[in-house]
């Protein structure tokens, strides 16, 4: 027996979150694996379970997965989210791709200075990225991304949107497509469970940043007070 899936990674979304959700839309029940120190991560690394020596790890059905979009489409070929044919397929790694670009500004943001910052970044790309994504949905027709039904896609794309939506409230008035999408992927049953349990981390700030400086053993932002106090000297 494999057992529950666990996930390891630091305490917070980063690169594990859209695992998070693919296991979420399968419901799939996981447990995260919070790496918190050096030690921990040393020990994680002397395992022998990180082929690149890089997290997020997720373990499931017996295997050792590393790369979260390798992760993504496993769960997504799992459960019969990667659409009907090459065509559908296509659609969902291109848009996997384009929502991994969108995506990376949120995940940076507990990294940037001040909130404006923060703001000003993310009203950028979503200025560039928004329309594309909004034009799709209305050239598919389906209510989706890629085909006919729900793909990975819609929830890479839902899950980047709902990062964007912490920092910007009021982002998606303008985009009725978007809108709809998003709370239809908000509403499966998985992703409602999800989004309250115990494996939802919250949307990060300076104390996650100061986490994976820890874990890492790296530099902090100069805007974190005493930004060298996790290298070793
Ligand atoms: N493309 C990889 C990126 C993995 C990655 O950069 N992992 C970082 C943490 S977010 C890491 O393990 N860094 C430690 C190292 O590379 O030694 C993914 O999405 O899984």
């Amino acid at each position: 027996m494999a057992g529950i899936p666990k996930l390891h990674y630091f305490s917070g979304r980063g690169r594990a979150e859209t695992t998070r959700w693919m296991l979420a839309i399968n419901q799939i029940e996981f447990k995260n694996v919070a790496i918190k120190d050096a030690n921990m991560l040393a020990e994680l690394r002397n395992s022998g379970k990180l082929p690149f020596d890089q997290m997020p790890l997720l373990e499931i059905d017996g295997s050792n997965l590393s790369q979260s979009s390798a992760m993504v489409r496993y769960l997504a070929r799992r459960g019969n989210f990667y659409g009907d044919n090459n065509n559908d397929a296509l659609w969902c790694d291109m848009i996997a791709g384009v929502v991994a670009d969108f995506a990376e500004a949120a995940m940076q943001a507990a990294f940037q200075s001040t909130r404006q910052v923060v703001e000003s970044i993310l009203t950028e790309r979503f200025n560039k990225f928004g329309p594309c994504f909004e034009q799709r949905l209305i050239d598919n027709g389906s209510g989706y991304c890629a085909g006919k039904y729900l793909t990975f896609a819609d929830v890479l794309l839902v899950e980047a949107l709902n990062s964007y939506l912490e920092w910007i409230p009021n982002l998606l008035r303008n985009f009725p497509q978007l809108t709809e999408l998003y709370n239809r992927i908000m509403d499966q049953p998985g992703i409602v469970n999800y989004l309250k349990s115990a494996e939802r981390y919250p949307n990060a700030g300076s104390d996650y940043v100061i986490d994976v400086a820890r874990v890492l053993e790296r530099k902090l932002p100069a805007h974190i007070p005493n930004p060298n106090r996790f290298i070793k000297i």
